[in-house]
């Protein structure tokens, strides 16, 4: 049998990866080929994803992973990263300016401007998308008079940036492309109502490609700088990690809701048409596209950033915090004494996280948690609440039942979180796989090399039958999650727009 090594490279907001998997219709193994720090870089006050190093470690990845096969030889690799962001290029190709981080506060004050030419229930009509303060759309409005716009001859979203660097070819991949908002759920294809509401140049994209297509082949320098031989094909993945991550959730039913697990929860359904209701968008439901025609129906929850975020704030005023230890005397502390809104944009910039969740407490009349365990506990306390609220929510809304919760990404690890979300549910959660945006990049990509066949129901099946999967029975009083979700009462944010 032909043997089938692909390379998946995921960018994510703390570390970027290459993982080769090997993949026969039977089989499914991961291996990391290379692990490297994502450390943003703030820069006369803008905070900038530090590209040419991500790459640098893309290339150095790309080589760990040829070393790891036979004949330095990989079927194909493909690319995910987070969403939303994006270079721009001059005619000749070079990049303009360093991207910019979507946590980054310029986007301040242009929802207003995007509400001013195009209401919200009409750019929800149009789009789909959640209302997030960093969406490509309100990056653009913000990044209107800058120089760098005005001479862009071509905008490119991160994975299709690095595909770029690495092939000479630019595309826009669908999944990540309808992170933009820019894109019609329905028509799956740019929303020219939007563009020319917001004066946006859609001819910056280049042309859409669905996850599947051919993406290029490596250009010499970087065969040169990885050791892999000619023609080493790039296809085109849900390019967006969260697309990936969904293709990856090892379900054997139809039945069941995922939360994709990392810097954020993204926690919903997965359906075959969108939601556009009212209702959904007062919800604050995202619409974003799947792989296979499908919709990615969730919201976005703050997830590990929160923990992450307290973890640098102690360790830069000289506490040592060990998470493992941290987490044991978080699962010890008082369950349910305090909860804040894990849906909160205010928990979107970074800094003084202990500080805000305290204030979010006091704000709500409720205990602030004193030591670095209790803080633990009240955050994975309201991600556990806020990932109820949102797949009974999804549920509701989309008219769909709810029978497993599986959790995938990052969060697979934190065992306390897991539990704590299916108490918080009050349904069996299946924990695993942790890289699962790495295996639903790799299975895309084997597919489309003939490797394997089938729907996603086919990739989901390999999926359950050769990763390793945790299963948590809701415990405890059930009652309790309500009483904790009514002291956050209507204050509750979703995020949307009014
Ligand atoms: C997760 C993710 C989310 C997106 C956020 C910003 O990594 O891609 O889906 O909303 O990052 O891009």
């Amino acid at each position: 049998t032909t043997e089938h090594r692909f390379a998946a490279v995921d960018l994510g907001a703390s570390s970027g990866r290459v993982i080769v998997g090997e993949v026969a219709p039977d089989r499914l193994t991961l291996h990391e080929a290379h692990r490297f720090p994502n450390r943003p870089t703030r820069v006369l006050g803008t905070l900038h994803w530090n590209i040419l190093s991500l790459y640098q470690g893309v290339l150095e990845g790309l080589n760990a992973a040829a070393a790891h096969t036979a004949h330095n030889r990989l079927t194909s690799i493909g690319i995910d990263t987070w969403a939303v962001d994006y270079g721009l290029l001059a005619a000749d190709g070079t990049l303009l300016a360093n991207p910019v981080h979507y946590r980054d506060t310029r986007t301040t004050g242009a929802a207003e401007r995007v509400a001013a030419a195009i209401p919200p229930p009409a750019l929800y009509a149009a789009t789909g998308l959640q209302h997030l303060p960093f969406n490509t759309i309100y990056q653009l409005v913000a990044a209107r008079a800058t120089p760098a716009l005005a001479a862009a001859h071509r905008l490119l979203l991160i994975p299709d940036l690095i595909a770029y660097w690495l092939t000479g070819e630019a595309g826009t991949e669908l999944t990540n492309a309808s992170t933009t908002q820019l894109i019609d759920p329905r028509t799956r294809s740019w929303s020219t109502q939007v563009a020319d509401a917001l004066g946006i140049d859609l001819s910056l994209f280049p042309p859409l490609r669905n996850p599947g297509s051919p993406a290029g082949h490596l250009l010499p320098d970087v065969l040169a700088a990885t050791g892999l031989p000619h023609p080493t094909p790039v296809t085109a993945v849900g390019s967006h990690d969260t697309a990936s991550a969904v293709v990856g959730v090892p379900a054997t039913t139809p039945d069941f809701a995922y939360i994709a697990t990392g810097t954020w929860s993204l926690a919903g359904l997965e359906l075959d048409a969108p939601v556009l209701t009212e209702a959904s968008r007062a919800a604050n439901f995202t619409n974003e596209l799947g792989v296979d025609g499908t919709v990615r129906y969730l919201r976005n929850i703050m997830g590990l950033w929160m923990l992450q975020e307290c973890l640098r704030t102690w360790e830069s005023t000289g506490g040592e915090h060990h998470l493992p230890t941290l987490l044991e005397a978080a699962a010890e502390a008082t369950p349910l004494r305090s909860v804040v809104d894990a849906g909160d944009p205010a928990f979107i910039a970074p800094d003084h996280m202990p500080d805000r969740i305290a204030d979010a407490c006091r704000r709500t009349g409720q205990p602030v948690p004193r030591t670095p365990a209790e803080t633990t506990r009240c955050v994975l306390d309201s991600l556990a609440l806020a990932h109820r609220r949102a797949i009974e929510d999804a549920a509701r809304l989309s008219g769909r039942t709810v029978r497993t919760v599986h959790i995938v990404g990052g969060g697979v690890h934190n065992t306390l979180l897991c539990q704590l979300t299916a108490d918080a549910c009050g349904l069996p959660v299946v924990a695993g796989p942790a890289e699962a945006a790495a295996l639903g990049n790799v299975l895309v990509q084997a597919r489309t090399a003939g490797a394997i066949t089938g729907g996603l129901t086919d990739l989901r099946a390999l999926l359950h039958s050769t990763q390793p999967l945790r299963q948590y029975e809701p415990t405890g009083d059930h009652s309790a999650w309500d009483r904790a979700a009514a002291r956050l009462g209507d204050a509750q944010v979703t995020g949307a727009a009014t």
